[in-house]
């Protein structure tokens, strides 16, 4: 309880923050995107990881307000950066199943992207299997009524959710994101062919792909040689704030 006493007071104070990995094309490894990704600043130094403080927000209800912040803090530096003349790139925002519920949730990410005058296609929502396995109907009439607004959606750690893949039918899916314990083990045994068959399933369906957590480059070539679109992970960048982000980009070949 504590702890959420805290990130509370905290993200009332302004103190949350918001990072950005970059994503690329595996073709040409040209930057295409970026993961927009929390970061809670502890009071010793660091970070307190997503991982242990969004089920917090979660649990908490806290979830609805930070996605808010999060969702329009995110359009506002893709604003940012279009004008800087990165008119191409998007940015992927992760949604939890607690936002589904808030009958807000539909118009509060429409005005994310209107009220910063960004394209509905350069924001992609990025959900879990476990989200459209918790409560189908609510989640697929939001994601449809997104997605006729014009915004990109994607599933997040594809591979590891208790999933029937009868979701695949019914979403208005855009991306299959590999989840990276298949990427990270590619060239060696069970993965390479999950890997595999993930890309395959999403090229059949027409569903671009993108490989999480490619470290080596040994891993990028062999996701691009099983057809996968992008991939995103510390052989290209680390998660980064925005500041660095611009001089990531600006400096970028
Ligand atoms: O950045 P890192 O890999 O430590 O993130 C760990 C987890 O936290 C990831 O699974 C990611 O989906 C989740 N996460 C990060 N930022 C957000 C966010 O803004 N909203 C939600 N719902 N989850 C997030
Ligand atoms: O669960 P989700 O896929 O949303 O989480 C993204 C998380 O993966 C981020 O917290 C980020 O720090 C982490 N991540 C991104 N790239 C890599 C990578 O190349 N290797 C590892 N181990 N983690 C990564
Ligand atoms: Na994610
Ligand atoms: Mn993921």
């Amino acid at each position: 309880l504590g702890m959420i006493r805290q990130l509370r007071s905290d993200f009332a104070e302004r103190k949350l923050q918001l990072w950005y990995q970059p994503q690329v094309d595996l073709v040409n490894e040209s930057i295409v995107g970026m993961e927009a990704l929390l970061r809670w600043p502890a009071k010793e130094g660091g970070y307190i990881s997503p991982a242990v403080f969004v089920p917090l927000a979660e649990y908490s209800g806290l979830i609805i307000d930070i996605g808010a912040w999060v969702l329009e803090e995110a359009c506002n530096k893709l604003r940012i950066l279009h004008e800087k003349g990165y008119s191409d790139l998007r940015v992927a925002v992760n949604i939890s199943m607690p936002q589904f519920r808030d009958p807000q949730f539909i118009e509060l990410v429409k005005n994310a992207v209107i009220s910063n005058k960004v394209d509905p296609k350069s924001l992609e929502l990025e959900i879990t299997e476990s989200v459209v396995m918790d409560e189908p109907q609510i989640v697929v009439d939001s994601l449809k009524s997104l997605k006729a607004f014009g915004v990109t959606i994607a599933i997040d750690d594809f591979g590891t959710g208790f999933s029937s893949m009868s979701y695949l039918q019914k979403l208005p899916l855009d991306r299959l994101k590999v989840d990276r314990s298949f990427v990270n083990e590619v060239t060696a045994g069970k993965s390479a062919f999950i890997a595999e068959t993930i890309v395959t399933l999403g090229n059949k369906l027409g569903l671009q792909t993108i490989a999480e957590g490619v470290e080596k480059r040994e891993q990028a070539s062999y996701m691009l040689r099983l057809g996968c679109d992008e991939a995103q992970g510390f052989l290209y960048a680390k998660p980064m704030p925005f500041e660095e982000l611009t001089q990531f980009l600006d400096s970028y070949r």
